[in-house]
């Protein structure tokens, strides 16, 4: 199979890109580094990702990083829908670009960095939790479900006003989704346009949306239980 991919479904790119290939019956060589395990940071995948980071594409010696890169690349590859990232609509194509440039610092840095902070960064200071430090992060984020709400969701159903799902959306939801493990998701729940916006997109992907999701659960249940402890046992 000359398409491989690199992921951890710990990670909400690769859950993003892993949902994509799943949900548009793409067939995929499934390569699973373990970051919890350090195996980014092995020779092999350094060579093929100086940066150490998934997701990573492999088609047939065509390596490609970065998320973005990798869905608008599969998009055109096997021509997909016009939905999913509108080449032949300019203005529909550059709302769904907006959204794809604001991610990095708002859904995507804040609900990363809370993510971190209750899970990863504990494991070096017995299981606590640095509240400050959650807190910087968790504060951003109401005012950025605010303006996916008022924004980027303010007139459709889908983001940019699409009637149906883009890349915007799979990406924009699977960085929410990372908030899910800590038990952070009142932060959306209780914007009513956002909550039915995310339930939207996984009903319009299941079953791939719950499958790539399946750590995501699985670790809630652990984290009720262990709570910031259950870093040092990932
Ligand atoms: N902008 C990149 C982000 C990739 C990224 O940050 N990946 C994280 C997981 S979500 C990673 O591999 N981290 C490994 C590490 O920090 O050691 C993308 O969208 O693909």
């Amino acid at each position: 199979m000359a398409l491989k991919y690199y992921f951890d479904l710990m990670s909400q790119p690769s859950r993003a890109v892993y949902i994509f290939l799943k949900a548009n019956n793409i067939k995929f060589e499934a390569k699973p580094v373990a970051l919890r395990k350090g195996e980014n940071f092995k020779e092999e995948f350094t060579k093929l990702n100086p940066w150490q980071r998934v997701p990573v594409l492999d088609d047939n010696g065509f390596v490609l990083t970065e998320s973005v890169a990798i869905l608008r690349y599969l998009t055109s590859k096997y021509n997909l829908p016009e939905h999913w990232y509108p080449k032949n609509d300019l203005q529909r194509q550059a709302r769904i670009e907006e959204y794809l440039h604001w991610q990095h610092l708002n859904t995507r840095m804040q609900a990363a960095m809370v993510f971190r902070q209750k899970l990863i960064m504990p494991v070096a200071r017995q299981g606590k939790i640095d509240e400050a430090k959650v807190n910087r992060f968790k504060d951003q984020l109401p005012k950025i479900i605010d303006q996916l709400d008022k924004y980027f969701l303010k007139d459709g159903k889908y983001i940019g006003g699409n009637e149906d799902i883009s890349v915007a959306d799979l990406l924009g939801v699977c960085e929410l989704t990372q908030l899910y493990p800590v038990f952070e998701e009142e932060i959306y729940m209780n914007n009513k346009n956002v909550k039915q916006w995310m339930e939207r997109v996984r009903e319009r992907l299941n079953p791939h949306f719950d499958d790539g999701h399946s750590i995501t659960y699985r670790t809630r249940e652990a984290y009720k239980t262990l709570g910031p402890k259950l870093g040092a046992k990932l």
